[in-house]
Formats: structure tokens, C-alpha cells, sequence
């Protein structure tokens, strides 16, 4: 008999095939050099087995007969879509001879580094930008950077050290460690972790968590999963959180229901923030947010008074609410205050283990590597430092609001060019056609990609095809474990990000050849060097190592007691106080060497766009278009072309409400239009009841593989994407968080005969 696979290939998911952040252990079964089927790893303690169906259609995916094969090189104008197949050197030449020409032109400041979400790319990629000698990398399009920086940001101000709730990923035997104890309460705040997995959790924990009998509290202004499971349901108005955030410190603090003995010992600023939080009453927080006060009140109470050891989860919409940064700073201190920090079952510190990280991301880790007058030299540089100081002490990415703009105005200094690798933001950049426009007045776009998509077709002047994770070595340590990525096959001529990175890398730095002769192999291995193992050695163990050494950072609970998160070896939290800094110093530091300044305390602030601060907009755009809810099959603007995942998802869609439905007429699966002062797009109405009547909810990054790819169609991305319709520019004072992702004003227009009714969904349109 003949066997169904050949071999089978171990290894850890993380960014191209599932899109995702990572962090599952999966088996790729091989037969013929072709993987044939793919499964979740049942003997990996971060996904027991589980895999998401993005996962289980990778040979779908892997062998898409659209897939990018070969390097290409545009022939032709831009948008008419002829490229022509060249090698790989033909390629690296192009964007040599082109980068440098604008160097000497213009300075290396003149190329723009960018990135999409939460991929493996980051590290490797701001090598190739810095040894190019561009200060410049960012997640351009990403308004406010508002994806987990601000909350990251946030929790560095205030307690020096990220965390996240404690469903047990931190121990190797996860819930049957002895340490462990479930939380009482999760408070999940603005996320569904059971569509997304995002910020290295997997979603599933929260329901292992349930099984085990964890209550829920969810903060969310549409019904889900979770919601339908929850003690507590606070359906608040989008955008609202930072008030929400504020009455239920007021309740905790003015009922007497906080953790004295840990305020007391811990924290600094507690009598600022009780004064603080005393000007949102519950009356005035209930008419904000639209929840209502004896909700808000039993809510908080049954949160803070079961704990410690209750724990919050939070999302998205708290980085892209108004001053996003301070919403996440007032969050924090209500797990603070009820002592829930590095507690077992609560919000414990998400050390990486043996520190180890595929992204060198924050000034101290880039200092290590480089050394601290590069760092001075790019953080002075850096687009946007001027205006936002906190660009300058936190994050190595530029400011993409001002970038954008920089790119379009040419000032203060010219932006000539662009490498793209991994991101579509012709597709899900806010004010989607303000990026296009952008990226159209380059004189020189690369894109590494796998598929063509809106962004390849109307911006690329040469396009490199990336590998999948199945047909790569990396590695992943976000939080735990240290874990490998093996490839199992190679896809035509597809490759490896990293390696792309580092080629072009040592390309415009022939040092670079001296520190890693071979490339990638000794760039990881340099990276792994705190685990005391190589890439070999933890491939030849399994694939991963757990860091479980006791009285290490990297090991719960209450670390800030023995003196491991702080470089002075002292007991207390990694802030300049050593205390949680609930009025946070570094915030106002920070704040205080831009332009703007920042309070050190929480504050609310009204949405950009809403009934209170644009009522004139309000009374033409009554709706607030809620964007970005996660689809389960899809990741941002992926997997659109993937016929197993199609099928669920095959429309995009606007989820109305009954009552909007009957105001305006509109019957469940007719198309509308949804428009604003910015533009109009089609969506196929869908009715759903757990949406707040004065909302409307539809996901982003759609376009449709399946239509015209040349301009000015572009896939029909001008006619169904949400990012025609939001604004961008509207960042908080931090330059981190905000815009309207969640809050953009529109209408919905029934179509009348003669106007064109659907797009032309031609292998998806059946229903
Ligand atoms: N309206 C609205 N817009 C949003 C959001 C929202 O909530 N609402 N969310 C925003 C958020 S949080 C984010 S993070 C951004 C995400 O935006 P992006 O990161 O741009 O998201 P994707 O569409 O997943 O990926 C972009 C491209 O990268 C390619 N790609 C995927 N994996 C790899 C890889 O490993 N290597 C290479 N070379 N290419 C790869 C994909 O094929 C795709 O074309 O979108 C933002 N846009
Ligand atoms: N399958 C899949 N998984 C993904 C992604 C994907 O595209 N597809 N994207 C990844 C990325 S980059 C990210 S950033 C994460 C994001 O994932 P999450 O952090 O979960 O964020 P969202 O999906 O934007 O929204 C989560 C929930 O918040 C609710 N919500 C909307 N507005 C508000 C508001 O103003 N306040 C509150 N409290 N709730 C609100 C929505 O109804 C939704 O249920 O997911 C990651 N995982
Ligand atoms: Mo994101």
C-alpha cells in the first residue's frame, strides 16, 4: 500500500500561509516534495493540537495557482499590470542601482522601510534599512500606529513591563502547574480572541480558562461568542472606553473595593488618580458611553472584589480610541490598584523567555546592537520625532501620519522610494486613497509579496515572492517558548524573508558579510545565543525550549518582589520610581520633548468624528461605522483568493440593525451603499440584532481577487473597502493611537434602479 505522506515536518506557524502572529505548533505532512495536508502539533502546550481553519487551508494557499513564482519586474505603466519574470540577482541589482542612485541624490532618509503587522520581518527588515542608512521604518498606513504600541507603550510607562492575562502560557505544563490558579474574573475589553488570536495569545485560552470555571466580563459594543457567555456584557458606544475605563476606577476607589496594602506599597500617584477619577460619576460616565450606571457599577464590583487573581484581556479598540495611550493607561491602573499585577490568575508580566527577541525593537535593544550614537543619529532623524517626543524614548518606528503626508508634500525632506515587504496598504491604510496617492509620487516601489493585490498592481516597480512559513527556517519568542520554524518544501523560486533581508543588507553593507558570513544561519544564531542553544541544537530537541528557571525574569509571580525586572538587581518595577507610576512620570517626560504634551493622568477624550464633537457631520453621517471586527478565515486583506475560506466568508458585508434595516428599507442580502464626505462603497446588508442600533460593523481589508486587477479597478478595492470612507491624522497626543477606526461617521443610501447594484463577485456571488 501506498503511504499518504512521506514525512512529517514539526515545526511553528508564524505570518505568511495564516497571516497570523504565531505561536502554533503544527505538522506539515509531506509527500513528493509537496506538503499534502497540515495539522495542529497535539503535543505543543500553546495549541494542544488546535489549529485555525486559515492553518488547515495552507496547501490551498502553498500551491494557489495565482501565487507569485519568480521575481518580477514591472514593464509597462504603473497599474496596467504587465510584469516580466527575472532572476533573483536581475532583481537585488534593480533595487541596489535604484536605492543608491537616490542616496546620492537625496539622502538615504529618502526610502521608507515598510512593514505590516506583528510578522517575523521586523528585526531583519530595519537591517536592511539601517545598513542601507535609512532612519526610516514603520508600518506605514497603520494611522496612530495604533496596533498594540499604544497599549505596549502604555504599560511601559506605568509598570514598566507588559502583561497580559494569565491563562497559564507561561508554565510548560500550562493549567496543571501547581503555581497556577485560574482567574475568577476575565474581563475581556474590546477583543475577540476567539476570531484572532492576536498579541501573542491564543484565543482558545480564554475558553479553556471558561471550561475550568472563569467567569466573564466583556466590554464590547456587539454581541459575540463571549458576550453570549458573560456575567457582564457592557455594550458601550465605540470609542467610549477611556470614560468607561474612568467611572470604574471612581466606583472601585470611592466604595472602598481597591487593594490598599498593594496601593500602599506599590504604587505612586493613587491620591492624584482618585481626584482624577472623581470628575467621571457614573451618571456622567453611563450618559458617555451609553451603558448604564447599575451595569457599570456591578461590573466593577464583581471584577475588583474578585481579586487579586482576576485578570483583563484587551483589544484593538483600546489603541484606536481617541488618545489611545491613555486609554490603555487608565485600564492598567485598574488592574493595578486591585493588585492584580504578576498575581497568579491575573495580568502577569510578559517577559520573552531568556529575553530572547526576533524583533529588536525598542531603543535600548537597537543601542545593543548598534550602538548608542546610532541610535541618537536615527531617533533624530526619524519622521515625526519633531512633533512627538514619545517617537523619540519609545518605539524605533516613524510616525505614519506624518509620513504619508511627508511623502505627498515632499517636506521637510524629500521621500523618493519605498520597500514593502509583508504589507497592503492599498487595501488597509486608513484613507486608503491618500496612501495611494502617496505611494503612486514614489519613483521607485519594491513589494516582497505572495499574491498580487491592490498595493503590487498600482504601486510596484519590482516585486520579490516570499516563502510561507512551511518553506523557511526562523524562529519565534513571543512570550514563550524559544521555538523554531523548519521548512519542510520549497514553492518555485520563493524566499525566505529574512534571508531577502539580509542579502540586500549585505549588499549595501559589505561589513555586514564579516558578522554573519552565513547570512540568516548566524543571525539567528546570534539571536538564540541567551537560550545557550543554536537553530541546531533546538531542532535537534523538538523545536522549542520552555524558559522555566526558577527565579529567572522570565518565570511568574510577583517578580517586582525578588528583584529580577529592574537593571539595578532592586526589588520593584522597571519604572524610574520602581513603583506602578499611576501618574506616570515617563509619560509626561516623554510627552514633554515634543510638541504636544501629554498628562501624566488618564483622561477621556470624545471620538474625532461623533454626536458631541462634530454634530454637523453627525446630522448627514448618523452612523458610526464600526471597522475591523476579525473574520476567522480571513487576516486583514489575506485570503480572499482561498476557496476553502471564501466559501464562509464570501460577501463583504454591513451588519445593520433591525430597526436601521426598517427605517431605510433594506431587506437582509441587498447591496447598499455606505458613504461619507470621503466616499462610497457597496456592501451586502446583513441583519443582525446584537449590534447597538446607532452602529454598523463591517470588516476591512476586502478586495475581490477575482475581478479586474488593472487600474483603475485595482480589484475592486475603491469599491468595497472601508478605508475609502476612514480619516486619517486624527492620532492622540503621544503621535501613538487614535483615529477613527472604530468611530467613522457615514450613511447608508438604499440603491435605486439603474444604479449599479453588485460589484461582479463572479465564483462567489451564489446567495
Ligand atoms: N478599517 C480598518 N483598517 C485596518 C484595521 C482595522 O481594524 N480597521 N486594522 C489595522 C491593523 S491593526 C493592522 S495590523 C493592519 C494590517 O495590515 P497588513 O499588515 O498590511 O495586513 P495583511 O493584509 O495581512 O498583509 C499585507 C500583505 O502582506 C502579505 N504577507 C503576509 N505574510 C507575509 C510574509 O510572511 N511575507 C511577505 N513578504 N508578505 C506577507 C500578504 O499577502 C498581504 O498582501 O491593518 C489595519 N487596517
Ligand atoms: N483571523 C484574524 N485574526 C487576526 C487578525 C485578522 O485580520 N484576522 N488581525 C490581527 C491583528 S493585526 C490584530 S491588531 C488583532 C485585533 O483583534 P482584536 O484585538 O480582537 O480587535 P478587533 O477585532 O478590532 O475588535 C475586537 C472586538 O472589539 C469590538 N469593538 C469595536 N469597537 C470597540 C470599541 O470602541 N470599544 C470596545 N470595547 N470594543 C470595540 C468589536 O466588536 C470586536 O468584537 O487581531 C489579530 N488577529
Ligand atoms: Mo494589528
Amino acid at each position: 500500500m501506498r503511504m499518504e505522506y512521506d514525512r512529517i515536518v514539526n515545526t511553528t506557524t508564524w505570518s505568511a500561509g495564516p497571516g497570523c502572529h504565531g505561536g502554533c505548533g503544527a505538522k506539515l505532512y509531506v509527500k513528493d516534495g509537496r506538503v499534502v495536508k497540515v495539522e495542529g502539533d497535539e503535543n505543543h502546550p500553546w495549541n494542544f493540537g488546535r489549529g485555525c481553519s486559515r492553518l488547515l487551508a495552507m496547501t490551498q494557499y502553498m500551491y494557489h495557482p495565482e501565487r507569485i513564482l519568480w521575481p518580477l519586474k514591472r514593464v509597462g505603466p504603473r497599474g496596467d499590470g504587465n510584469f516580466a519574470r527575472i532572476s533573483w540577482d536581475e532583481a537585488y541589482d534593480l533595487i541596489e542601482e535604484n536605492f543608491n542612485k537616490i542616496k546620492e541624490n537625496y539622502g538615504a532618509k529618502a526610502v521608507i522601510f515598510i512593514q505590516g503587522t506583528g510578522r517575523d520581518i521586523g528585526g531583519p527588515m530595519s537591517l536592511v534599512a539601517y545598513n542601507y542608512g535609512s532612519p526610516n521604518w514603520s508600518q506605514l498606513g497603520l494611522g496612530g500606529q495604533a496596533c498594540y504600541g499604544p497599549r505596549l507603550g502604555a504599560m511601559s510607562c506605568i509598570q514598566g513591563d507588559t502583561s497580559v492575562a494569565d491563562c497559564s502560557q507561561f508554565f510548560e505544563k500550562r493549567f496543571d502547574d501547581p503555581r497556577y490558579r485560574l482567574p475568577n474574573y476575565i474581563v475581556v475589553w474590546g477583543q475577540d480572541p476567539t476570531r484572532g488570536c492576536p498579541d501573542g495569545f491564543y484565543g482558545n485560552w480564554i475558553i479553556d480558562c471558561m471550561k475550568r470555571g472563569s467567569k466573564l466580563i466583556v466590554v464590547d459594543p456587539r454581541q459575540n461568542f463571549l458576550t453570549s457567555r458573560a456575567e457582564h456584557h457592557l455594550q458601550l458606544r465605540p470609542g467610549t472606553d477611556g470614560a468607561l475605563a474612568l467611572g470604574m476606577l471612581g466606583a472601585i476607589i470611592e466604595n472602598g473595593w481597591y487593594n490598599k496594602e498593594f496601593v500602599e506599597k506599590w504604587c505612586l500617584g493613587f491620591e492624584e488618580l482618585a481626584e482624577r477619577a472623581r470628575e467621571y460619576p457614573l451618571d456622567r460616565v453611563a450618559s458617555i458611553t451609553w451603558v448604564p450606571k447599575e451595569q457599570i457599577l456591578a461590573a466593577a464590583k464583581a471584577y475588583a472584589l474578585a481579586s487579586p487573581g482576576s485578570a483583563i484581556q484587551w483589544g484593538l479598540p483600546i489603541d484606536q480610541a481617541p488618545d489611545g495611550v491613555i486609554v490603555a493607561q487608565a485600564i492598567n491602573d485598574l488592574w493595578a490598584i486591585t493588585g492584580n499585577i504578576d498575581v497568579p490568575g491575573g495580568n502577569v508580566i510578559a517577559r520573552n523567555a531568556y529575553h530572547v527577541s526576533a524583533y529588536p525593537f525598542d531603543n535600548y535593544q537597537l543601542a545593543d546592537m548598534y550602538g548608542d550614537d546610532f541610535v541618537e543619529q536615527v531617533v533624530q532623524k526619524r519622521i515625526g520625532s519633531d512633533e512627538y517626543g514619545w517617537l523619540r524614548k519609545w518605539r524605533c518606528y516613524i510616525q505614519p501620519d506624518v509620513a504619508v503626508r511627508q511623502m505627498l508634500t515632499q517636506n521637510p525632506y524629500p521621500i523618493k522610494a519605498t520597500w514593502i515587504q509583508t504589507a497592503n496598504p492599498v487595501a488597509n491604510a486608513a484613507d486608503m486613497r491618500l496612501h495611494y496617492e502617496a505611494l503612486r509620487a514614489m519613483d521607485f516601489n519594491v513589494v516582497i509579496d505572495l499574491f498580487h493585490n491592490p498595493t503590487t498592481m498600482s504601486v510596484a516597480d519590482v516585486i520579490l515572492p516570499a516563502a510561507t512559513f512551511a518553506e523557511r527556517t526562523g524562529f519565534r519568542a513571543w512570550f514563550q517558548p524559544v521555538q523554531i520554524i523548519s521548512p519542510a518544501v520549497n514553492v518555485g523560486e520563493c524566499r525566505n524573508d529574512w534571508e531577502i533581508a539580509m542579502d540586500m543588507a549585505q549588499r549595501f553593507n559589505p561589513e555586514l558579510k564579516k558578522r554573519y558570513p552565513n547570512g540568516i544561519k548566524d543571525y539567528m544564531d546570534w539571536r538564540l545565543e541567551p537560550t545557550g542553544m543554536t537553530y541546531a541544537d533546538l531542532q535537534a530537541r523538538g523545536g522549542w525550549k520552555w524558559g522555566d528557571e526558577e527565579g529567572s525574569a522570565w518565570v511568574p509571580y510577583k517578580r517586582y518582589e525578588r528583584g529580577v525586572l529592574r537593571a539595578d538587581g532592586k526589588p520593584g518595577f522597571r519604572t524610574p520610581s520602581g513603583k506602578v507610576e499611576l501618574k506616570s512620570s515617563q509619560n509626561a517626560e516623554w510627552g514633554a520633548t515634543g510638541v504636544t504634551r501629554v498628562d501624566p493622568l488618564p483622561y477621556y477624550q470624545e471620538p474625532f468624528e461623533s454626536e458631541m464633537s462634530t454634530p454637523d457631520l453627525f446630522k448627514k453621517y448618523p452612523l458610526i461605522m464600526v471597522t475591523g471586527r476579525r473574520s476567522a478565515v480571513f487576516f486583514h486583506s489575506e485570503h480572499r483568493n482561498i476557496p476553502w475560506l471564501r466559501e464562509c466568508d464570501p460577501h463583504p458585508d454591513v451588519e445593520i440593525h433591525p430597526s436601521v434595516a426598517r427605517d431605510l428599507k433594506l431587506e437582509n442580502g441587498e447591496w447598499v451603499w455606505i458613504e461619507n464626505e470621503r466616499g462610497r462603497i457597496r456592501r451586502k446588508v446583513k441583519i443582525n440584532a446584537g449590534i447597538h442600533p446607532k452602529t454598523v460593523s463591517v470588516l476591512h481589508g476586502w478586495w475581490l481577487p477575482e475581478t479586474e486587477g488593472r487600474a483603475p479597478n485595482l480589484f475592486s478595492a475603491w469599491d468595497v473597502n472601508c478605508n475609502v470612507l476612514v480619516p486619517t491624522g486624527a492620532q492622540s497626543r503621544t503621535g501613538y493611537g487614535g483615529n477613527a477606526y472604530k468611530t467613522t461617521l457615514v450613511r447608508l443610501v438604499k440603491m435605486h434602479d439603474g444604479s449599479p447594484a453588485a460589484p461582479p463577485v463572479s465564483v462567489w456571488g451564489r446567495g
